[in-house]
C-alpha cells in the first residue's frame, strides 16, 4: 500500500523543494510508496501542473501517481499525510486580525476537507505562516479528528538554532541535541539551549569556554539570529527561505511518522504542559513514539526561560482570540 500525502501550496516555492524529495522517498524510506496529491488554489495549478510533469520525468520509482486539483475535497480524498504549506502572506499594510482572517478562510475549510475525506490516520503538518494559529484553525474545524493530528513546524528554527551553536562551538552540527523551541513560530519565539547537550555535555558549560558571557551571549545575539534568520536570509538570498523550510518539514513528519529518540521541537496541541493554556498549539520539546508526538515533561525551566516562554505564549494566545473574534473558534 502507498501513503497518500497532499501537499498544498504545491505550486509554491516550498511546494517544489518538497515533491522530488518526497518522491525521491527522504520522508517515509526507500520501501515506502507514495501517491502525491498536489492542492493548489486556480491560480497555481499551472505550476503545480509543471511541477507534476517534472515529478514524471524524474521517473522515481516509489511515486506511483501524481494528481493536482484546486478542490480541497478531491485534494484530501484518502490522504494519510498532510502538509499545509499554501498560505495567504501578509500583504503591505494588512493588519493582524486581517491576515488571520484571510488564513482562517483557507486552512477552516482546509480542516473540514480533511475531516470529510481524510483516511482514519490522517497527520496534518501546518508550514504555512502563521503556523501555529493556521493548525489551531485547522484543527478546530475539523470535527472528529483528534487534535493531536495536527502540528506546525517550528524544526526550521530548531535546526537553524542547532547549526548556529555548532558553529559556535566548532562542531559537527550531529553532536548538538536537545535544542528545544518553545511558543510561536515568529520572531517571540524562544530558543532554549538549558538542556541541550554537545557530545552528551551541557551546551551552556561548552559556551562558558568559548564566549566572554553566556547569559549576553545567548539574549544578544544567538536568540535574535535565530529568531530573525528568516529576514536574514530575505536579506541575502532576495527570497524567503525555501529548501531549509522544506528539508525541515520532511524531518518533522518524517520523526512523526517513523518515530524520533532524541527530541526535537514542534507545535502540537497543549493540554496545559509547561503552564501553556490548554488547546493552544505551541512548540515544545516533543518525542515521536509510535505515530505520535509525545512532549518531553519535567524539564526544569528557571525564571528567566520562563518569562520568555510566556511572552511567546501571550502572542499565541492574541492570535487565538483574534481567530475566536471572527467566530472561528
Ligand atoms: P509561495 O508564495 O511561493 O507559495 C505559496 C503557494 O500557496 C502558492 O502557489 C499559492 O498559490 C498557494 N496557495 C495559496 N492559498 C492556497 C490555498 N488556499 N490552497 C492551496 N494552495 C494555496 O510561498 P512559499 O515560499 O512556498 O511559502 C509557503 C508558506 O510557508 C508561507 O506561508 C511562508 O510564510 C511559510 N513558511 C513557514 C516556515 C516555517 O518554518 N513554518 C518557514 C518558511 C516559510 O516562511
Amino acid at each position: 500500500m502507498a501513503t497518500t500525502i497532499t501537499v498544498t501550496g504545491a505550486g509554491g516555492q516550498i511546494g517544489y523543494a518538497l515533491l522530488f524529495r518526497i518522491a525521491a522517498g527522504d520522508m517515509l524510506g526507500p520501501d515506502e510508496k507514495v501517491r502525491l496529491r498536489l492542492l493548489e488554489i486556480p491560480q497555481g495549478v499551472k505550476a503545480a501542473e509543471g511541477a507534476a510533469l517534472e515529478l514524471e520525468d524524474g521517473a522515481f520509482e516509489l511515486l506511483e501517481s501524481v494528481d493536482v486539483t484546486d478542490d480541497a475535497e478531491v485534494g484530501f480524498d484518502g490522504c494519510n499525510l498532510a502538509l499545509l504549506v499554501g498560505a495567504r502572506p501578509r500583504g503591505p499594510g494588512m493588519e493582524r486580525g486581517d491576515l488571520l482572517a484571510a488564513n482562517a478562510g483557507i486552512f477552516g475549510p482546509q480542516g473540514a476537507a480533511i475531516a470529510a475525506r481524510a483516511a482514519s490516520d490522517v497527520r496534518v503538518t501546518v508550514v504555512g505562516n502563521p503556523a501555529n494559529t493556521n493548525a489551531l484553525i485547522a484543527s478546530a474545524s475539523a470535527d472528529g479528528v483528534p487534535a493531536d493530528r495536527f502540528s506546525a513546524l517550528t524544526r526550521l528554527d530548531e535546526n537553524r538554532a542547532r547549526a548556529q551553536l555548532a558553529a559556535t562551538l566548532e562542531t559537527p552540527v550531529a553532536a548538538v541535541r536537545r535544542v528545544t523551541i518553545w511558543g510561536n513560530h515568529s520572531a517571540t519565539q524562544f530558543p532554549d539551549v538549558s538542556h541541550a547537550t554537545v557530545y552528551g555535555r551541557p551546551v551552556l558549560d561548552a559556551l562558558a569556554e568559548r564566549v566572554e558571557d553566556v547569559q549576553d551571549w545567548l539574549e544578544g545575539t544567538f536568540i535574535p539570529r535565530v529568531a530573525k534568520r528568516g529576514a536574514e536570509i530575505i536579506e541575502v538570498r532576495g527570497s524567503s527561505s525555501v529548501a531549509s523550510a522544506a528539508n525541515a518539514a520532511i524531518e518533522h513528519t518524517r520523526d512523526w511518522v517513523r518515530g524520533s529518540t532524541e527530541w526535537t521541537s514542534a507545535a502540537v496541541v497543549s493540554h496545559g504542559e509547561y503552564g501553556v493554556p490548554q488547546g493552544l498549539m505551541s512548540s515544545f520539546p516533543v518525542r515521536a513514539v509510535d505515530g505520535r508526538w509525545e512532549i518531553v515533561e519535567g524539564l526544569a525551566v528557571d525564571d528567566w526561560a520562563r518569562a520568555r516562554i510566556e511572552a511567546s505564549v501571550a502572542e499565541l494566545i492574541e492570535e487565538r482570540d483574534a481567530v475566536r473574534e471572527l467566530g472561528v473558534l
